[in-house]
């Protein structure tokens, strides 16, 4: 994804009533006084949030939601269109690999009713995020990890397949020579995407689906995949999913102090500050090197994000329009 091309610069969040004109309010008509009313307390559905620049996906994820579907077909059908997207080396098919060559995936998704799915550390299957509804659907279990998860994968029609392009073997190949890992944020491999939707009858469900962080130890495990880390969604609340370096959104439990933020009065932006707020004012942090990134929705359809460094972005469908908007961010050197 090519970032720093096309972002537009807006800040949305607390915009999620229907805005309502004072000339109208003034007017001494009772009727018209309540219809606005019922209006502006209307909540904003159908909605999509996504981090980085994933207009695709998020359209994907919209034209569902448009027909009536649901928020948990949404977030897979639009994840999925970032797993099969080799061009994005950092989910599904393309993603650069650990330090061994090996492509390893992580996905979860999680559903209105508060069920969750994942698969950790999965090779040579594409589309991780549907095995993690799978996971979710079809087991009595909420995680299943590397040989086991594939194994499942398959069992259940997935087929597997070469994950490593050539493009991103080329990379790996030129990193060995030096082997050195320093991530560089907002470069590294940031295209993570965590997406949240609102469908149609007000339900809210998440996905979120990753490569990890490129160059990884064999078995590293990063927040995508874990439920409070990369991803949480209370359906009574809202929502919140995260991107950057999972070791420190998964030590703050990132996504679900987010939600239980929101749960406690904040608006969404303000609890994505707050969280990013407990990373950044951590007695040791070397924040300076690293990025996390928030976004979350919570259930009228208010949405919010914030990072540590800028350059993070988000894609966002409501009121029938896709934008894409940089978010507001800690480091403002
Ligand atoms: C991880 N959070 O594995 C992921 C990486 C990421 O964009 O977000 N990359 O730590």
């Amino acid at each position: 994804m090519k970032r720093r091309n096309f972002i537009k610069k807006a800040s949305v969040s607390g915009f999620g009533f229907v805005a309502v004109s004072s000339s109208i309010i003034s007017r001494n008509d009772n009727s018209v006084k309540k219809e606005i009313l019922v209006s502006a307390l209307k909540p904003v559905r159908p909605l999509v949030i996504a981090t980085w620049d994933t207009p695709l996906a998020v359209e994907t994820a919209s034209k569902v939601l448009q027909k009536g579907g649901s928020a948990l077909d949404a977030v897979e059908q639009g994840c999925r269109i970032e797993e099969s997207n080799e061009k994005g080396q950092s989910v599904g098919k393309g993603g650069l690999p650990d330090r061994d060559g090996n492509v390893t995936l992580d996905a979860c998704i999680m559903n209105e009713k508060g069920d969750y799915g994942a698969v950790l550390g999965v090779q040579n299957i594409m589309h991780v995020i549907s095995v993690a509804r799978k996971v979710m659907e079809d087991t009595p279990h909420v995680m299943l990890v590397a040989e086991g998860a594939e194994q499942f994968a398959v069992s259940k029609g997935f087929k597997r397949e070469n994950l490593l392009t050539e493009v991103s073997k080329k990379a790996w190949e030129v990193w060995k020579v030096k082997s050195e890992y320093k991530p560089i944020i907002n470069i590294e491999n940031h295209d993570t995407i965590g997406m949240l939707a609102i469908d149609k009858k007000g339900n809210i469900s998440g996905a979120c689906t990753t490569s990890g962080l490129a160059y990884k130890m064999a078995g590293r495990i990063g927040d995508s995949p874990i439920i409070g880390g990369g991803l949480f969604v209370d359906n009574e609340i809202g929502g919140a999913s995260a991107t950057g370096l999972g070791e420190e959104v998964l030590k703050t439990v990132g996504s679900f102090l987010i939600v239980e933020l929101m749960r406690q009065g904040k608006t969404p932006q303000e609890a994505c500050e707050i969280a990013i707020g407990r990373i950044v004012k951590k007695p040791n942090s070397n924040f300076k090197n690293f990025q996390v990134g928030y976004i979350a929705v919570n259930k009228k359809g208010e949405t919010g994000a914030y990072a540590i460094h800028e350059w993070f972005s988000y894609n966002l469908f409501k009121e029938e329009k896709n934008v894409h908007i940089k978010s507001d961010y800690f480091k403002k050197i």
